[in-house]
């Protein structure tokens, strides 16, 4: 029977307890998420002042909210506000940056920056109050030292990536997505084990008065979106 079919219960299953709304709210609320969203920007310019700790507890938590493959959470954030550790982070990856630029200089992927005013210098990995190192557990280590899988990690990592910078941005901070490359240094700067690898680092603080941004866009909907009617 039908009735009794919708009745069951699977094991371990529990109701859902997330918020439900009718669509009218839903249509306020989603434009307003859409506003907020619009206004972050990536910012490269912080001053030293420092955030409270309480707001990245409550961020990361919510990077922690994030779905992912088999619900293994392969993910950890190392929340850098050392003076010394972020400088010694701004040293290795200026010398990084220093062979990308002049690799790429005059190829494609050079001409691709020239819009954002990029270059070597990365003065934020030293002034901004907060760099949030976000890794990836490629496998899980589990008790005797066996190894257990995570899946899908990159998309979980990138999902959960997402949350935290959207969340940063809700409490008034900006934020750079950042990724030196090579980023093997962050492991061991960090003692990070070796089920992790280095993934992106998020630059946090309050956007400096003034500070600057590229003159660049984003898509309209209509090109990012195709409906079926
Ligand atoms: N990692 C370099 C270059 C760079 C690459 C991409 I793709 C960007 O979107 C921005 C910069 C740097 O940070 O300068």
């Amino acid at each position: 029977m039908i009735g009794s079919m919708a009745k069951k219960r699977w094991d371990g299953l529990i109701p859902y307890s997330g918020t439900r709304t009718d669509s009218e709210s839903g249509i306020m609320d989603s434009k307003r998420y859409l506003d907020i969203m619009s206004g972050r920007r990536t910012i490269r310019d912080f001053p030293t002042r420092p955030v409270d700790i309480g707001i990245i507890r409550n961020c990361v938590a919510t990077a922690g909210q994030a779905p992912s493959g088999a619900n293994k959470q392969p993910w950890h954030f190392v929340v850098i506000t050392n003076p010394e550790t972020k400088r010694r982070i701004r040293r290795e990856s200026e010398n990084i940056e220093k062979r990308f630029y002049q690799q790429v200089a005059g190829k494609r992927w050079g001409d691709d920056l020239k819009p954002l005013a990029t270059n070597w210098e990365k003065p934020f990995l030293s002034e901004a109050p907060v760099l949030i190192a976000v890794f990836l557990r490629k496998f899980e280590v589990i008790a005797g030292g066996g190894k257990a899988p995570t899946y899908y990690p990159s998309e979980s990592v990138g999902l959960a990536t997402g949350f935290l910078i959207s969340a940063l941005h809700q409490a008034g901070l900006g934020t750079l997505t950042y990724t030196p490359n090579p980023m093997g240094f962050l492991s061991d700067f960090l003692e990070r084990p070796d089920n992790e690898r280095p993934y992106m680092l998020v630059v946090c603080g309050y956007p400096a008065d003034g500070a600057m941004v590229p003159d660049i866009g984003k898509k309209k909907l209509e090109e990012i979106m195709t409906l079926d009617s």
